[in-house]
């Protein structure tokens, strides 16, 4: 194992190594969450976003791979609220974070009123940005309603709390987001979901490749990296310190880790390439991170953490 120092902070809690899956990947059942607390080149891991009562999801098929990334539409499949809190309410090695989806901002407030009122104190991370619930805005796209909910939340939630965001594509934009964000005691922001609602196109069969919503679906992997670094990059310019960044999208190489952490990510997190890859993902991924930071002389990701130069 290494010998470099990896690890990363939230709330005051040591994650030992950088990385946990993002959510969604590998993540729905106890068996998938074992194996990856079970991987010693993983820091904590994520839970499937989980909403009040189970859900199959979308049809099939939901999820495609593309040749430089993936579209998916799976549509909040999950086995409910209850399943995943009892999941990171036994004891685990690792620091887990539970994700919690409403498909309302009402079944948010319920979602937050329940982890409130239960024995968990571990961090939480309310999913502001699935774009794959038929009918359903990306709540972090309407910023005064990000803000309302955000308001009635914090009136009574007074535990550790993160949210998951949308990419984001207008400076101002980002200045309205973060504006809002750093009105509250938030531990840290996710960014970014997949980037939502693109269009692949199979010529060959002149169809779409996933089935729900008419083929639109969440892009992400190796084609949502420049996306998602600037989207590290801007919040990490614009938000509190005290709110760290999980730096999620695009990572295929030790490299682009190397540059998420540059852009100011305090963990990364994968998916598309751990779908795609399998567990084995994390060990070669520390490997090509650690030959990058050996070359380079760090000992630390505080080395170069958010030391992003420009020209
Ligand atoms: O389940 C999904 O369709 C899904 C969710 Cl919740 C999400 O947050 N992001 C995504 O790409 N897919």
């Amino acid at each position: 194992m290494s010998k470099l120092d990896l690890t990363g902070q939230i709330n005051g809690l040591t994650f030992n190594q950088l990385f946990l899956n993002a959510s969604g990947v590998h993540c729905q059942s106890t068996e998938e969450l074992d194996d990856l607390l079970n991987d010693p080149y993983m820091g904590g891991i994520v839970t499937k976003s989980a909403t009040l009562a189970k859900r199959d999801g979308n049809p099939a098929p939901r999820y495609y791979e593309l040749q430089n990334g993936s579209i998916n539409s799976m549509g909040l499949p999950n086995y409910g609220f209850d399943y995943y809190i009892k999941y990171v309410l036994s004891d685990h090695a690792k620091p887990t974070i539970l994700s919690v989806a409403g498909l309302s901002a009402a079944d948010d407030v319920k979602l937050l009123h329940q982890i409130q009122d239960s024995d968990y104190d571990g961090l939480t991370e309310l999913n502001l940005s699935c774009p794959n619930v038929i009918g359903k805005p990306q709540m972090a796209y309407d910023v005064d309603g990000t803000r309302a909910l955000l308001d009635e939340i914090f009136a009574f939630y007074k535990k550790p709390l993160g949210v998951k965001l949308p990419p984001y594509f207008d400076l101002v934009h980002f200045d309205q987001i973060a504006a809002v964000l750093n009105k509250y005691p938030l531990t840290h922001v996710n960014t970014i979901n997949s980037v939502g609602n693109g269009l692949w196109v199979d010529v060959a069969s002149e169809s779409v490749v996933i089935k729900p919503k008419g083929g639109f679906g969440g892009l992400g992997g190796k084609m949502v990296l420049p996306t998602a670094l600037a989207n590290v990059r801007a919040l990490r310019q614009r938000l509190n310190a005290s709110i760290k960044i999980i730096g999620t999208g695009g990572v295929q190489t030790g490299a682009d880790v190397f540059a998420h952490i540059l852009c100011g990510a305090e963990l990364v997190s994968v998916g598309t390439q751990l779908q795609s890859e399998g567990l084995g993902v994390y060990k070669r991924l520390t490997t090509e991170l650690e030959r990058i930071m050996t070359d380079k002389g760090y000992q630390s990701l505080s080395d170069f953490r958010g030391n992003l130069k420009t020209i």
